[in-house]
């Protein structure tokens, strides 16, 4: 209550009725004061976090081009919700020698537009960082409804791009481009929390683009897990959403995957309803990953209308399902409506899923096609090709992968490589040059009856057939 009175009086105190601040627009600018500003767009104040302690809710706070240097904290709850927007998409760069941005105790912030980097070698871990700390993590007052939309996270030096941990809640991260966290990390580590919807976004990795050299050591783009246990009141991650995301050029381990799911060794379903749809997982690069898609002790995961594509060198080219340390076997896992399709024939092991680490699995009218060669099959596995009863076997038309443009930003051009001014019309340039063809391929898929579990679907949703269309509702913010 006191922290409230203060930040009330700061409110009061700080914007007198002659500030400019419109509308409930605030400004930052690098030459702004937190002391002497008003957060008018004449008088703008410093620093994000201040803006963040001081506007009412339901304002807009627009960051103006320029580097700003040190910790971003997104601390205050909002019941409604408040913006933080860069003023010209990614002229506004977070710099910091540690953790660049933090919502620890926020509710109700969206993030917007950024450039977001570790100033260089030898940071701290983590470029980005929300986690519920407002009593205890994962009781009912939690961190949630917190929005990063159309930001840059590039070049970690230490660990993740973004961790989600601690029974944060409500998280939605969308339409942002990610590319080169730092050793056996992420560049999104879903962390024991609830209702993450993790969509429209671009995930690959380019270190020689950044100056780095390539280690092969970093791990999946995103892993979905929980580390702790019940020490935070959650556990397992739960009601995690993956869709319409684009992952590309893999520079990582053997080991690791464009997606995972479960990795610690659990004894617990580290996940639980996950939902993984019409992403587009193209292997263009001539580094080896374990798998596309990749699963550890979890339940209840569904994996449909995704399109892999390419060479994609791989352990295995469409999964891994397998337990390790004290995993359960995987249970629930459906696996429908999806191509898997290596142009170059390549494919030489479809999947790696030990009989005994998967209890229970679907796997229907899927799309496979290895270059006109056999596909492969093994004993060794519990999922083959021939497992599905209604597959489509033949040529989904979709070209080799493997000149594809890696869509970087460049600050001095003001665009993304291949010559598009936002992260929105970068990843419409691989719809027009992948994911058209990609459709065409999914009508070539037999609808089938939906088989949505009812651990992931709900009941008014269970008779709607799966969409086909990949990214024809790119706009849609419908949740399941
Ligand atoms: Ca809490
Ligand atoms: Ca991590
Ligand atoms: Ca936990
Ligand atoms: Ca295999």
């Amino acid at each position: 209550m006191l922290r409230l009175i203060l930040t009330t009086l700061l409110v009061i105190i700080c914007l007198p009725a002659t500030a400019s601040a419109q509308n409930n627009t605030y400004y930052v600018a690098v030459s702004g004061s937190d002391t002497s500003g008003d957060g008018s767009a004449a008088q703008p104040w410093a620093t994000i976090g201040y803006a963040v302690s001081n506007a009412p809710d339901s304002s807009l706070i627009l960051v103006r081009p320029g580097t700003y240097n040190g910790r971003v904290r997104l601390d205050e709850p909002f019941a409604t919700g408040i913006t933080v927007r860069s003023e010209q998409p990614y002229r506004a760069l977070l710099r910091n020698n540690d953790v660049v941005v933090t919502s620890y105790y926020g509710q109700g912030i969206t993030l917007e537009g950024f450039d977001i980097a570790h100033s260089g070698p030898g940071a701290g871990a983590l470029l980005v960082q929300i986690q519920d700390l407002r009593g205890e993590p994962g009781d009912d007052d939690v961190v949630e409804r917190i929005v990063l939309r159309n930001n840059i996270f590039h070049d970690s030096y230490n660990n993740d791009l973004v961790k989600v941990n601690n029974g944060a809640r409500q998280i939605t991260i969308s339409g942002n481009m990610f590319y080169n966290q730092s050793g056996s990390d992420e560049h999104i580590d879903v962390n024991s929390v609830s209702e993450v919807l993790i969509q429209d976004n671009i995930f690959f990795n380019d270190f020689a683009g950044s100056g780095r050299s390539n280690n092969n050591s970093t791990s999946s783009y995103v892993v979905i897990k929980d580390s702790n246990a019940d020490d935070d009141n959650q556990l397992g991650s739960r009601d995690i959403r993956v869709r319409r995301n684009i992952f590309l050029n893999w520079e990582g381990s053997t080991g690791t995957c464009f997606v995972l799911v479960g990795e610690d060794g659990q004894s617990f379903y580290e996940a639980q309803d996950v939902l993984i749809e019409n992403n587009l997982m193209l292997g263009n690069a001539a580094n080896p990953l374990r798998a596309a898609f990749c699963v550890k002790g979890a339940r209840g995961i569904m994996f449909r209308a995704n399109s892999v594509v390419g060479d994609l060198p791989g352990l295995a080219f469409a999964m891994r399902l397998n337990t390790e340390g004290a995993n359960l076997p995987n249970t629930a896992i459906s696996l429908y409506n999806n191509i898997w399709a290596d142009p170059s024939g390549s494919m030489n092991d479809f999947s790696d899923t030990p009989a005994g680490e998967t209890d229970a699995f679907t796997l229907a009218n899927n799309l496979y096609w290895n270059g006109g060669l056999a596909l492969p099959q093994s004993a060794d596995d519990l999922i083959n090709p021939t497992n599905d009863s209604t597959p489509t076997l033949g040529d989904p038309l979709l070209a080799a992968q493997d000149d594809l443009i890696v869509p970087r930003w460049n600050a001095t051009a003001g665009e993304f490589a291949g010559g598009f001014a936002t992260i929105a019309a970068a990843s419409m340039r691989w719809l027009g040059h992948t994911a058209s063809r990609v459709q065409a391929a999914l009508r070539l898929i037999k609808p089938i009856p939906h088989i949505c579990p009812a651990t992931i679907c709900s009941a008014g949703r269970a008779a709607v057939r799966p969409t086909l269309a990949p990214w024809s509702d790119r706009t849609a913010r419908r949740r399941y």
